[in-house]
């Protein structure tokens, strides 16, 4: 009978749907990153029952979350968001934070290529046991993207990640999805290239909580100081924000490891001011309203965009535009009633 003992005590491999909710977030209380890793898997993906899970998991994890710092980061490809996050990551674990880098891309497509080209600009964090670094995902639409970023967020920070780095690109939609889950929006340039030649839009530079002027080594110290007054000097004509922040202009080399202090004190000064004047708080409910806004909104657009009458008027409502017997809100009106009383 001793075989059937043996048996008995057999317990079969986990697989990833056999862990429970409970399971899931004890293990990512506990700073388990095999778990982490699994749970923003099933967050990425598209199967009911992983999704199902997935809200279960992230219901357990919300009530441990929110004592972080989320710094979006953008700047166009290039300027050094990578190599800078790769740095500004490892002073920030050497003064014994817990750092996790999370990335939306959805211009990208991810490849394993790209994955590892992140990777080897992340060397050496990559290795840190006090940082985790997760790709944007591969799949979908930027509501897509952001809207698993969110949840990511939420995950890392149950697991104990007190500093959540964003990169984004600077070109796009995407920075303003980063800027409205973040705290702090940092902005990366370059001296020596016009705002137009580095395809910043004065709207980034408005949404900046501060700018960070990368790659001031070498010979491009001196241009990069004098990039550093330009830039202040019409940061402050932009009228200032509700809190009366005024964006600071710091200057470093992400290669060197040279300034990253300075533009981490920029986040930690300007979480001060906020949390002195009660915005704090204000500013993470509101993040949160956010969050919910933009799922709403894109599961309307999906259900909308989804639905086969709809899809079946679309081609006769476009031609009637654009023959001129409809107005473009006509119809946007006609359709929407006609979606909205089926
Ligand atoms: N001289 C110098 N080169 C840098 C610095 N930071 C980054 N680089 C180089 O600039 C190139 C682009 O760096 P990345 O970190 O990949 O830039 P990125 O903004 O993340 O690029 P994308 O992810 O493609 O948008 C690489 O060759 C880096 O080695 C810096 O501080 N000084
Ligand atoms: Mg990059």
């Amino acid at each position: 009978m001793e075989w059937v003992y043996f048996l008995s005590t057999f317990k079969p491999l986990k697989k990833q749907d056999n862990y429970s909710a409970t399971e899931f977030a004890t293990g990512i209380a506990a700073g388990n990153r095999m778990l982490l890793g699994k749970a923003i898997t099933l967050c990425e993906s598209t199967l009911p029952t992983h999704r199902k899970l997935a809200a279960d998991v992230l219901k357990l994890c919300l009530p441990l979350a929110g004592k972080s710092i989320r710094v979006g980061i953008t700047g166009v490809p290039g300027v050094g968001k990578s190599t800078f996050i790769e740095s500004l990551g490892t002073y920030l674990t050497g003064l014994g934070h817990k750092v996790a880098v999370l990335a939306v891309d959805p211009s990208s497509t991810r490849t394993g290529g790209s994955i590892l080209g992140d990777k080897t600009r992340m060397e050496s964090l990559s290795a840190n046991a006090n940082a985790f670094i997760r790709p944007s995902p591969s799949s979908g639409n930027l509501g897509g993207v952001t809207a698993r970023t969110r949840e990511c967020i939420i995950l890392c920070e149950a697991a104990g990640y007190d500093i959540i780095l964003i990169e984004t690109v600077g070109v796009g939609q995407s920075e303003t999805e980063v800027k409205s889950m973040a705290d702090f929006f940092l902005l990366l340039m370059l001296a020596g290239a016009g705002d137009e030649l580095q395809g910043i839009k004065r709207g980034i530079m408005e949404m900046a909580d501060g700018v960070a002027i990368n790659k001031a080594d070498g010979d491009n110290l001196g241009k990069a100081r004098i990039a550093r007054a330009d830039f202040a000097r019409a940061l402050h004509l932009f009228p200032p924000d509700d809190t009366g922040w005024i964006p600071p202009v710091e200057v470093c080399s992400a290669i060197e490891h040279k300034g990253i202090d300075a533009v981490w004190n920029m986040v930690t000064n300007h979480k001060k001011m906020l949390v002195s004047k009660g915005l704090f708080e204000r500013r993470r409910n509101q993040q949160l309203i956010n969050w919910f806004e933009k799922l709403l909104a894109d599961s309307l657009l999906t259900a909308f965009e989804s639905d086969t009458f709809i899809n079946k008027k679309l081609p006769k409502i476009k031609e009637a535009i654009l023959n001129g017997s409809l107005l473009p809100a006509e119809a946007a009106n006609a359709l929407i009633k006609n979606f909205i009383n089926k």
